[in-house]
């Protein structure tokens, strides 16, 4: 959020965007690993309107922080640039002075440590980790009200002056919202503002096509998307954990964000997948932004936990996920995804699309701007792939038929790169007089929502089905529906991605063998 804070403000001016963030964290916030990734890169790109209090009590659920905590945090702060303050969390005025002089700080995050003691003024439980999530229960009740000068007997009481404090609302406030109003009103960037607050208009997108027959990886698709889409939305932001080049993620002409360059279009997560999605998400909830990151496939584990509020949140983020299979090659098994297209796919709310080709990759952005009410996944290939005929148009009910025969034997469903894959097949079983239909399935969650008749008429009932996906086979069964899944259900290896994916079973003779297998066994 602080980020986009800052970003706009470059943009807006500070009579425009003149507000500021705040965080309130615990201990445990600032135990996970996520704290330090997000704070480091606070510090580092002098985030100056970001306030952290943090609620320094020395107590979580199990006992006392000294169980397993003992760094000193504001010189952990400190080393990170961050502006630090220590002070005793009671004290009305000192905390008072803290924000004041959070506030006057103009180059650095703040991050206010607050002493505090958990259950303040419950005289047996103070202080301890009974009272973290437990109610303190009626004679712990009763004792701290005796102890606080409160009737003991009186159940729910709220003090007169905190009634009419409340009641009577804060003019000042009102008189600043008002305020702000009539300075947006009047401003010359009105318009830009509002657009910048909008949906997303993509429809003077000059989106790039590609000819049938060329062949191009869906990674180099998306980056030719990428491009047309930062020459029309301005306000398009994102980035790559490190992996720009890699993933085809970068604007090119868009310059590097950096403190004292927020005119600029390109943020550099760094290394930190888990903060690259939390702060898309913080980008996404601020507004004013469209964002979207982007890493290898086998690294949405790190930023599991993210995705997972922003398909809780409803964000509108792209996930751009290159490298998406063990065709990426010598890298090896540990950045060869092989259950993380299922395990997207798990999750509800995010929709997961792999690409065919790079149609079909175009078509797939265009789904996921449009889309307002969640976060999409692309899954893009690192080696070319053919541009298949007829791709894309489709796209947004999840699967379609792609390549058909009159009275067909078989479905091969694929995904990605196993459509070319599924069409060479289709092809060779041809030769044998088997009729194969080739069905694109891009987005799974997409299909499922299809009324009946539609999924029936891409998968017909009674038609032997074979899924190919070079990922593993678990969860398949839902659409083959009794018919044989070809994947890989082991972690890959490293070799050229050809060499790795044949000796996987992901050729032509090996799709033909069992669907011959399947057919026979009918
Ligand atoms: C990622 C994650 N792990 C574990 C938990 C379970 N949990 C909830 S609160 C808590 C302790 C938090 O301690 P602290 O932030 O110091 O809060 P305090 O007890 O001081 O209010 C834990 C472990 C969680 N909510 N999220
Ligand atoms: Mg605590």
């Amino acid at each position: 959020m602080a980020i986009a804070e800052r970003w706009l403000r470059e943009r807006f001016g500070s009579e425009i965007v003149d507000h500021r963030i705040w965080a309130l964290c615990g201990d445990g916030c600032l135990m996970e690993g996520i704290s330090s990734e997000a704070t480091s890169l606070a510090g580092h790109l002098g985030l100056d309107r970001l306030t952290i209090l943090y609620d320094d009590n020395g107590i979580t659920i199990d006992g006392k922080t000294s169980l397993s905590f003992s760094e000193d945090v504001p010189k952990r702060f400190d080393a990170m640039g961050w502006h630090t303050q220590v002070i005793d969390g009671h004290d009305r005025a000192a905390v008072r002075k803290a924000l004041e002089a959070a506030k006057a700080e103009t180059s650095r995050p703040s991050i206010i440590c607050a002493r505090t003691v958990i259950a303040h003024g419950a005289p047996n439980l103070a202080g301890t980790n009974k009272a973290h999530g437990a109610p303190l229960g009626d004679a712990e009740v009763r004792a701290t009200k005796e102890r606080l000068g409160l009737d003991p007997d009186v159940t729910f009481a709220v003090p007169v002056d905190v009634v009419s404090y409340v009641r009577r609302g804060n003019p000042a406030r009102a008189e600043a919202r008002v305020a702000w109003e009539k300075r947006l009103a009047e401003s010359p960037q009105r318009a830009r503002f509002e657009r910048f607050h909008a949906n997303p208009n993509t429809s003077e997108v000059s989106w790039p096509t590609f000819e049938t027959g060329s062949k191009i990886a869906t990674r180099k698709a998306g980056e030719k998307v990428i491009q047309a889409l930062s020459q029309r939305i301005e306000n398009l932001i994102g980035g790559s954990a490190d992996l720009a080049e890699s993933n085809g993620s970068y604007m090119h002409g868009g310059g590097d964000v950096a403190r004292g360059a927020w005119d600029k279009r390109n943020l550099h997560f760094g290394i930190r997948e888990h903060a690259m999605a939390s702060i898309s998400n913080g980008l996404s909830l601020h507004g004013g932004v469209v964002p979207y990151c982007a890493t290898f496939l086998t690294f949405h584990d790190y930023m599991r936990p993210a995705v997972r509020l922003a398909a809780i949140m409803h964000r509108p983020i792209v996930y751009v996920y290159t490298h998406d299979s063990v065709w990426l090659g010598e890298d090896g098994p540990t950045h060869q995804p092989i259950e993380h297209l299922m395990a997207m796919r798990a999750m509800p709310n995010l929709w997961v699309v792999r690409p065919a080709d790079a149609n079909e990759t175009v078509a797939a952005w265009k789904l996921a701007l449009a889309r307002r009410d969640g976060p999409t996944a692309l899954c893009l290939t690192r080696q070319n792939l053919p541009v298949i005929a007829n791709t894309g148009p489709g796209l947004e009910r999840g699967a379609y038929v792609l390549a058909d025969e009159p009275e067909i034997h078989v479905v091969l469903i694929a995904t990605g790169s196993e459509v070319a894959l599924a069409l060479q097949a289709k092809d060779v079983l041809g030769q044998e007089g088997i009729r194969a239909r080739v069905v694109s399935m891009p987005c799974t969650a997409l299909f499922d929502r299809q009324d009946a008749a539609y999924r029936s008429s891409v998968l017909p009932r009674g038609v032997p089905r074979v899924s190919i996906e070079a990922g593993t086979t678990f969860g398949w069964e839902r659409w083959v529906d009794g018919g044989i899944s070809i994947g890989i259900d082991r972690f890959g290896a490293s070799a050229p991605g050809a060499v790795v994916a044949d000796k996987l079973g992901l050729n032509v003779p090996n799709v033909v063998a069992k669907t011959r297998e399947l057919l026979g066994a009918r």
